[in-house]
């Protein structure tokens, strides 16, 4: 039977309402949800549909279920590998915006828990923990527009990972529509349930490939009164991994933040965002911004951060240190690392790494590839950083400064490969915090092995065996 697109579209208006079922043919512009953060990716889309509720989404599911439509999840289309958007081939499909799902369901300061719809803007999340004395930890530079189930379904990373771990650490319990429109209610606040597979882990990092996350349970944490935040300049990235050992040692549990910046990183940002101040006087191959954050006096902790920053340089683990003196002063320092991505994008075509590794074995890597970067594609400019802490680099190489336009991508893959056989010689993985969506996924079976991309074939075969759940993403 043919596939009569306006009965479709009819079928959803009367689901979940005309005004949230976007379409093209009737003017509505879905470029903004068709189109990658990076302008990277683009894929057409029958529709956009907007579920208000669960039951809405269920509904839609089955509807898609039924007609052979493929749905594509999508939360703040901040995703950096083109995962929530639709492929440019494949079957016809929707792209499932979840910003409606936005409410904070319930604030249970008792038991540190938040559980909230999975549209919910991590910044808001954030906010609404804030003012009940809580802290929720996810951090990072999308804050603003990526919604919880997208941190969920990617399993997002960020900057207080060395204190607080990775989403999947933050999350204790899930709903989820399955492809076939099931609900999974695993919503639970339980920090200790062993009665049986822990199901929720499957959806978490799983890039909208096996259902859609409409809530979930997170913990929270006492939030901290005091933060301070330090900027220091290392000569090389050696010295950077002894500060990071040095200094959590001295700090401990109070040290959330080891951000590794590299000089051309801190140059760019200061060339695309000029009112920049500079954080020291001279001039390093290396940066690092810490931060460490303690209940009770500010004070006290700034006195910690000092003391074991002073000692650290008698001790020949870092060259020149500032500290943040106040609130702006601070959120200033965190503004040139969180700018980073914005301008490497304003600069022009580059080329994304988000490696991990032992952080023993990362300053070798950088010093074998930069040179090796140098002499296979002279002129181009490797801009790194990353969360040191977690092992995880950016190492993000952009274009060579005279090369016609459209050329450099034209080198990704033999860029990558340079890289990402290096990351796994040392047994790094190729995507630490971002996912493998469709920018990685012909190189997964280079780098994951015969078994373990079989079972997680088994799995997608299990929960979604007509492949209509965010086809052409991770396998
Ligand atoms: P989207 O981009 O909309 O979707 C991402 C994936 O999740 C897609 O596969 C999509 O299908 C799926 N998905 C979305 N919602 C659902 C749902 N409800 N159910 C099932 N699947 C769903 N990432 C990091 O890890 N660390 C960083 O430090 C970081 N910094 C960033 C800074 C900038 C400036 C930008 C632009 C991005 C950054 N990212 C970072 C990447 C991105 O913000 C994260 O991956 C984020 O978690 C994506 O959330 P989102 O709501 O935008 O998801
Ligand atoms: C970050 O750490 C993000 O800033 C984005 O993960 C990294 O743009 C990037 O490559
Ligand atoms: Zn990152």
């Amino acid at each position: 039977m043919s596939f009569d697109s306006q009965s479709w579209l009819a079928r959803a208006r009367a689901l979940i309402g005309d005004a949230h079922v976007l379409s093209s043919d009737r003017g509505d512009d879905l470029s903004a949800y068709t189109r990658d953060w990076r302008n990277k990716f683009e894929g057409p889309a029958l529709a956009v549909l907007r579920p208000a509720n669960t039951e809405e989404v269920q509904a839609i599911v089955r509807l898609a279920a039924a007609t052979g439509v493929a749905i594509v999840p999508q939360g703040g289309n901040t995703g950096l590998c083109g995962a929530s958007v639709p492929g440019s081939t494949g079957p016809r499909a929707v792209v499932l915006q979840l910003g409606r799902l936005n409410r904070i369901l319930d604030i249970d300061v008792e038991n540190n828990t938040a559980t909230v719809e999975a549209g919910c803007v991590l910044q808001t999340l954030q906010q609404q923990a804030a003012a009940v004395g809580r802290l929720f930890p996810l951090s990072l530079g999308a804050e603003g527009s990526c919604q919880i189930g997208g941190n969920i379904a990617t399993n997002a990373g960020g900057v207080q990972v060395l204190r607080y771990g990775n989403t999947r650490d933050l999350v204790l319990g899930l709903e989820v529509v399955l492809p076939d429109g099931e609900r999974l209610d695993l919503l639970r606040g339980l920090r200790k349930d062993n009665t049986g597979y822990d199901l929720k882990q499957l959806f978490i990092g799983a890039e909208g490939t096996l259902g859609i996350i409409t809530a979930a349970t997170v913990k929270l944490f006492a939030a901290p009164d005091a933060r301070v935040v330090a900027f220091a300049g290392v000569a090389s990235v050696a010295q950077a991994v002894q500060l990071l050992g040095a200094m959590r040692q001295r700090l401990g549990e109070r040290f959330t933040a080891f951000e590794l910046i590299s000089g051309e990183a801190i140059a760019l940002v200061r060339h695309y965002f000029p009112d920049t101040p500079a954080p020291l006087q001279g001039d390093w191959p290396w940066y690092v911004l810490m931060e460490a954050a303690d209940g009770g006096d500010d004070a006290v902790l700034r006195e910690a951060m000092q003391t074991a920053l002073m000692a650290c340089m008698e001790d020949g683990q870092l060259e020149d240190v500032a500290l943040a003196g106040n609130v702006a002063q601070g959120q200033a320092l965190w503004m040139l690392r969180e700018n980073i991505t914005h301008a490497q994008q304003m600069d022009g075509s580059n080329i994304k790494h988000d490696v991990s590794l032992p952080i023993s074995r990362i300053p070798a890597f950088v010093a074998a590839m930069l040179p090796q970067l140098a002499q296979a594609f002279p002129g181009a400019r490797p801009i790194v950083y990353g969360h040191l802490g977690d092992g995880n680099l950016h190492f993000n190489v952009s274009a060579p400064a005279a090369i016609e336009p459209g050329s450099w991508q034209l080198q990704t893959d033999a860029v990558n490969q340079v890289i990402h056989d290096a990351v796994a010689a040392l047994h790094g993985s190729i995507s630490a915090e971002h996912g493998i969506g469709q920018l990685k996924r012909h190189e997964l079976p280079l780098y994951k092995s015969a078994i373990e991309l079989d079972v997680m074939r088994r799995v997608k075969q299990a929960l979604d065996p007509v492949g209509l759940m965010n086809p052409g993403k991770v396998l």
